[in-house]
């Protein structure tokens, strides 16, 4: 038995001594291990009387125990120490100013569609999203394009197979959207007027040459309500370029137009100089398109389960690019895409320069 308690004595003494995780381990093999001094005091019990063997088995089982519950002990209060030198070694003072040169830009793509988003905002129109792939009603059909319309020609829209049906049989065609309208499409069938809507996104076109991408950007917006008529369409647009350009005396005119799905339509130009071949936005007596825009064509409204006995509607839309070049002066619609870091650092934002009517929108 003195022999039984000063193995005990030792082993608890080694585990309190273990300086690590990897020290502990070796006491345990030493001690509970196949070679471990208690499994060989185990082995050692066949050679005793039945009697000692029993109260000595009884013993070393105590012992056995007492050892791996130490270890255990040990080895929690470890981990824990170690997580805690972990977290304290990973302190981040929170209340330091940021940075105060980050190195990121905001891509005037992205900054001239929250600056016309911030505007339109302020007036009351939200902001809805829908998918870049589409059906052929949402982004014509709906929209009183004819089957016949040159728009959706091969060479000006990109077709995608359509998803094969359960039979095998080939799917309905799909498109990549030409423009954002199937977005407002989508909105009128989803409720009920009033609308009051600005939608964002990406436009696709095969329109392959230097003054056109693939893939571009335009803002569209849709108000639809009891008693909606050209004057407002007017007021909207009119405050709308004055904010945007930043002056409040801008020269806006409407001057008459077609599409399909306005009647009457208009392109609204703005205010400009072309004196010395150089372009400036403002008096001058010459002018420039930005905006196409119009009543919204009844046709529409009925295709999309709105009564235009009793409702009417405005609706407008305009190409991002265009009036990022135009704003910031980018003389070529290709570097917008070309991911050139040079370029970003000149022509971008900074991140916390948020746009806003409060802190200017305009710098
Ligand atoms: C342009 C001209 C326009 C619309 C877009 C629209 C949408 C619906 C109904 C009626 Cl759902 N109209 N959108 C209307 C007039 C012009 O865009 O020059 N875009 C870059």
């Amino acid at each position: 038995m003195e022999s039984i308690d000063q193995l005990r004595e030792e082993l608890l003494a080694a585990v309190e001594q273990a300086a690590d995780l990897a020290a502990l381990d070796e006491v345990r093999v030493k001690a509970l291990g196949k070679k471990g001094r208690i499994t060989a005091e185990m082995k050692g019990l066949g050679a005793l009387d039945p009697d000692q063997r029993k109260a000595t088995g009884q013993a070393l089982n105590l012992v056995k125990d007492a050892v791996a519950r130490a270890i255990e002990g040990r080895k929690s209060a470890m981990e824990a120490a170690q997580l805690d030198a972990q977290l304290a070694a990973e302190t981040l003072d929170v209340t330091l100013p940021v940075e105060s040169q980050p190195q990121g830009r905001i891509h005037p793509i992205s900054q001239v569609i929250d600056e016309i988003l911030v505007i339109l905002g302020d007036m009351g129109f939200r902001v809805a999203e829908g998918p870049d792939v589409e059906d052929d009603w949402h982004n014509f059909t709906a929209l009183n394009i004819p089957p016949d319309h040159p728009a959706r020609q091969e060479h000006d829209t990109f077709y995608l197979p359509g998803a094969a049906g359960a039979d095998g049989s080939p799917g309905e065609r799909r498109v990549l959207r030409t423009h954002t309208s199937p977005v407002q499409i989508r909105t009128m069938q989803a409720g009920g007027p009033p609308f009051r809507v600005i939608v964002p996104g990406r436009t696709y076109r095969s329109d392959p040459d230097a003054t056109h991408s693939p893939m571009f950007h335009q803002v569209e917006g849709l108000l639809v309500d009891e008693q909606t008529h050209m004057g407002h369409l007017k007021g909207c647009l009119e405050d709308f370029c004055r904010a945007f350009f930043g002056m409040d005396d801008l020269p806006v005119r409407f001057r008459p137009s077609y599409f399909p799905f306005t009647e009457p339509s208009a392109e609204v130009d703005i205010g400009c100089t072309r004196e010395g071949g150089q372009l400036r936005i403002g008096h001058g007596g010459d002018w420039l398109e930005v905006l196409g825009a119009g009543m919204v064509n009844p046709n529409v409204l009925k295709n999309c389960g709105v009564d235009p006995e009793n409702y009417q509607g405005f609706a407008f839309g305009m190409g991002v690019e265009r009036m990022a070049m135009l704003k910031y002066g980018v003389p070529d619609l290709r570097t917008f895409f070309e991911s050139d870091l040079r370029w970003l650092r000149h022509y971008g934002f900074a991140s916390l320069d948020m746009p806003s009517l409060t802190g200017g929108l305009n710098r």
